[in-house]
This record gives C-alpha cells, sequence and structure tokens, in this order.
C-alpha cells in the first residue's frame, strides 16, 4: 500500500505498516499489534511528543546507566521492530551495557529473529538467544534470562515491559528504568525511573545523552528521581492534551 506523506495521520501509518511487515516476518506477534494500538492511543493522549518531564526522566536515565557496573537493555519483539536503531545507538554510546533478548512469547524462531534484527543494525553481541538462568518466582517465559546479562544486572533498561518482571527484578535489588506510554500501567508504577515516552524516541533521546556524557560517572552513585512526580506530570500533560483538544474547532479536530 503506498502512503501518502500529506495524510495528518502519515507518521503513524508507516509504524503500523512496518509492524504488519514484522507480524509476517514472525519478529512479533499479534499480541504485539494490540499492545502498539495501546500504545498509540496513550501516545496520542500525550500529544505524541516528549515532554518535558519525560526528556527530565531521559537524561537521569542516562545517568543511571553511565553509572551503573553492569547495565543491560532488554529487547522484545515490539522493540525490536520499532526502534533497533536506537539500541543500537545506546549500545554504541555505552560499550558496557548487554544487549539481551527477552520475549514474553518466547520461541527460539522469534529469540533469533530479534537477535538477527539487532545484528543487521550493528549490535556486536546479543545476549538471551539461548537462556542460561531464570528469575524465580515469575511464571512467564520472560523469567528466562541470561546470566551475564538480565541474571546479573544491577541497572535493567526495560521498554514495553510487564508488571510482573519489573516487580521480581525490584525484589531481587535490581534498579529497574521502564519506557511505557502507559502511565497507569502496573510497570510504569513499579519502575524506580518510569519514562513515559514511545519507545524510539526515549531510547533515541537516551542514546544523545549518552553521546553528550560521555564519561562514565562515578560508579554506583545515583542522582535521586521523584517517580511519583514524573507519573503525575504525565497525567497533568494527559489532562492538559485533553483539553485543548476538546477547546479546537471542530474542523480542525477531525484532522487527527
Ligand atoms: O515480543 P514479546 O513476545 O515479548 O511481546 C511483546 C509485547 C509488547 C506483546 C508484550 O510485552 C506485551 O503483551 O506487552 P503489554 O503487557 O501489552 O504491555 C505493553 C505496554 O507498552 C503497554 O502499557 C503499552 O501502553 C506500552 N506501549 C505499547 N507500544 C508502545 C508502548 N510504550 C512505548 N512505546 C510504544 N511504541
Amino acid at each position: 500500500m503506498r502512503l501518502s506523506r500529506r495524510h495528518p495521520r502519515y507518521r503513524s501509518l508507516v509504524v503500523r505498516a512496518r509492524l504488519a511487515r514484522s507480524l509476517e516476518s514472525g519478529l512479533i506477534v499479534p499480541e504485539g499489534l494490540i499492545a502498539q494500538g495501546r500504545g498509540e492511543a496513550f501516545d496520542y493522549l500525550l500529544g505524541e511528543r516528549t515532554s518535558p518531564s519525560a526528556r527530565r526522566a531521559e537524561r537521569v536515565a542516562a545517568e543511571w546507566l553511565l553509572a551503573a557496573r553492569r547495565p543491560v537493555v532488554s529487547v522484545n519483539g515490539n522493540v525490536a521492530a520499532l526502534a533497533a536503531k536506537e539500541v543500537a545507538r545506546v549500545a554504541r554510546a555505552l560499550p558496557r551495557i548487554r544487549v539481551e533478548v527477552n520475549l514474553f512469547h518466547r520461541t527460539p524462531a522469534r529469540a533469533r529473529a530479534v537477535a538477527r534484527t539487532l545484528s543487521r543494525v550493528g549490535v556486536r553481541e546479543v545476549l538471551g538467544v539461548r537462556p542460561t538462568a531464570t528469575i524465580p518466582g515469575l511464571p512467564s517465559d520472560r523469567a528466562l534470562v541470561d546470566r551475564r546479562g538480565i541474571f546479573v544486572a544491577d541497572v535493567c533498561l526495560v521498554p514495553l515491559e510487564d508488571g510482573d518482571r519489573t516487580e521480581a527484578l525490584r525484589a531481587r535489588g535490581q534498579t529497574v528504568i521502564s519506557v511505557d506510554l502507559n502511565p497507569l500501567s502496573r510497570t510504569s508504577r513499579a519502575a524506580d525511573l518510569p519514562i513515559v515516552d514511545e519507545v524510539a524516541r526515549a531510547l533515541g533521546h537516551i542514546a544523545d545523552d549518552l553521546e553528550r556524557l560521555g564519561q562514565p560517572g562515578e560508579r554506583g552513585r545515583r542522582r535521586p528521581f521523584d517517580r511519583e512526580a514524573a507519573l503525575s506530570a504525565a497525567l497533568d500533560t494527559i489532562y492538559r492534551e485533553l483539553k485543548r483538544a476538546a477547546a479546537r474547532p471542530r474542523s480542525a479536530r477531525r484532522r487527527r
């Protein structure tokens, strides 16, 4: 299908087309389309741009990753389909970070497809294709991890995560940075540092910050982050955007 750049929702249509191709190739699962639909709805309510509060959270996330001893970024099918290049930029800017496949709907073929997608954009080593450890107490396949990666990470960057694993990682004393457009999700509420932003934008900004900051900070020392304030700021943004949308003249409203 040809997509016209003049369509008011051109960018969203491009992303949908990419995800539809990723479904055909087996990189994502049908549930991934549903997850994207929920994400799109929240992005719409957030004005489809990074809020100042999310941008601040992304800056702190970059600092925490730089200060971490064993940082890891966890990649599922949707993240590989939407933001593989941004994951590669993060990995280039912070060579110490381990990149690990972690799937809710795990099959060996999908794990390989995620790893292949990441390799194609320049990620040198991808962990998690053959899991070597299990996070105790987690009923889903998300428990299957690599003992050199998520299993021993001190800081885990987990885009599009589920609440159970976020809680399980935190229960093990691991620090969780989430990326999730839904400020009400269990993941956002359980993470140490919830970033309420679209995954490609968020990881792109974190890569910008890592590139700019360059050198590792003092290991183990972290700037405090007020997650309750960040989540309330996201809800305030939604409230303001809704009021703005409701105040727009009818003809302008129809264009979105
Ligand atoms: O590849 P797999 O097998 O690991 O499966 C991946 C999905 C995403 C299907 C799986 O993790 C899942 O079911 O996720 P959930 O529980 O639906 O949660 C996804 C969360 O991510 C929701 O809170 C969405 O609002 C949010 N989300 C969806 N798309 C985006 C997003 N957040 C940021 N950027 C997005 N593009």
